[in-house]
């Protein structure tokens, strides 16, 4: 198993990388769409009606030069670049919500998976939602107070023209506000059929161009969330989507602290089945307490779920791939976000370690 650190697009820098490197990572994935940093504080709710701000279609990252460069970034401090973690909202705002533009939208997500394959980078994550990451608030949830996010079944308004993905695609629109003018209910059904018709087409591009295609689990694992239907919010749900379109490069991004927060869903169990299965492209570490519609994030060594089992099932079943903290609870300190990352790597290196002597 290999040690990762995901980095937002405002942290993507040479300081940050030997931080990583230092703190014993070998990989990187890289979260590009929106800027989830403002000056020195990482952005961990969502409070504000505009979720997690303005997503842009045109930064020129996404580019063949733009990803080459990150790659040679991080090649350039002695790390991989194991996966880009989401399109930007404003890349495939029609696709989630099936409108006008789909099809054009799809031809350019295409060309980014193309594009990955052509730079070397093996993952492309992402999370097929309407409503997205929304409702969490920040408080001193976590050991000791220390801040981190939680969810407690917020009011639940339906989501604004302009927005999805709990992100802005079309500034002008949203804040137009007309109040007639939101997303209309989505059935389960009807998102199901979505997510098929992207996966009938993606599949075989990511095939072509050597690049896994790896779904993350809705955050919050609810049914539905401000009037959409959601996709995986159960253990098995995972199954549904890989028997869609099977296929090696048919993925999971298999996100422990969901799966932790879903209801009726045994972890070890679920962790058991698909990484023997071998369908995890990579894996996120993250504990809570509490299930969905209840609960907070702790520290990774603090939540309800023993990741030591956690981290011995993916070893036995011969999981080799990278492991990142996702997010985890801020240390009281002069380097919040740093610290809070340095402990959950340091735990998690310990353990990987411990486990992989133990056999
Ligand atoms: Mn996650």
């Amino acid at each position: 198993m290999k040690l990762g650190l995901g980095l937002y697009r405002d942290l993507l820098t040479p300081e940050n990388l030997r931080f990583a490197k230092q703190a014993g990572c070998t990989h990187i994935v890289a979260h590009l769409p929106g800027h989830f940093t403002r000056g020195d504080k990482i952005i961990t709710s969502d409070n504000a009606e505009a979720g997690f701000g303005v997503s842009e279609a045109d930064d020129p990252i996404w580019s063949y030069e733009g990803l080459a460069d990150l790659k040679a970034l991080v090649n350039s401090e002695g790390l991989e670049l194991e996966a880009l973690e989401n399109f930007a909202p404003a890349h495939w705002y029609d696709v989630l919500l099936d409108g006008p533009q789909r099809d054009a939208q799809m031809s350019h997500i295409k060309e980014i998976v193309r594009t990955l394959g052509r730079v070397g980078i093996p993952t492309m994550g992402y999370c097929f939602t309407l409503a997205g990451v929304y409702g969490r608030t920040e408080g001193e949830f976590a050991r000791g107070g220390a801040r981190s996010v939680g969810f407690t079944s917020p009011v639940e308004k339906p989501i604004r023209g302009g927005m999805v993905w709990n992100m802005v695609y079309d500034v002008e629109r949203f804040n137009r506000a007309a109040p007639g003018d939101v997303v209309a209910p989505v059935s389960s059904a009807e998102i199901w059929r979505r997510l098929e018709g992207f996966l009938d087409e993606m599949i075989p591009v990511a095939e072509e161009a050597g690049v896994k295609l790896a779904f993350h689990p809705d955050d919050p694992p609810l049914p539905v969330l401000r009037n959409t239907a959601r996709l995986v919010t159960s253990g098995d749900h995972f199954q549904q989507v890989l028997d869609l379109k099977p296929s090696p490069v048919n993925t999971v991004e298999f996100c422990v602290g969901t799966i932790s927060e879903m209801p009726g869903t045994d972890v070890y169990e679920t962790v058991a089945r698909y990484s023997r299965g071998g369908k995890l492209a990579y894996v996120h570490l993250r504990n809570v307490h509490g299930k969905a519609p209840a609960y907070h994030e702790t520290f990774v060594d603090d939540g309800d779920t023993d990741m030591i089992e956690v981290i011995r099932i993916l070893h036995r079943n011969g999981f080799d791939g990278v492991l990142i903290p996702d997010h985890t609870p801020i240390l009281e300190c002069a380097a919040p976000w740093h610290a809070g990352m340095a402990h959950a790597l340091g735990w998690m290196r310990a353990v990987m370690t411990m486990v992989e002597r133990a056999q």
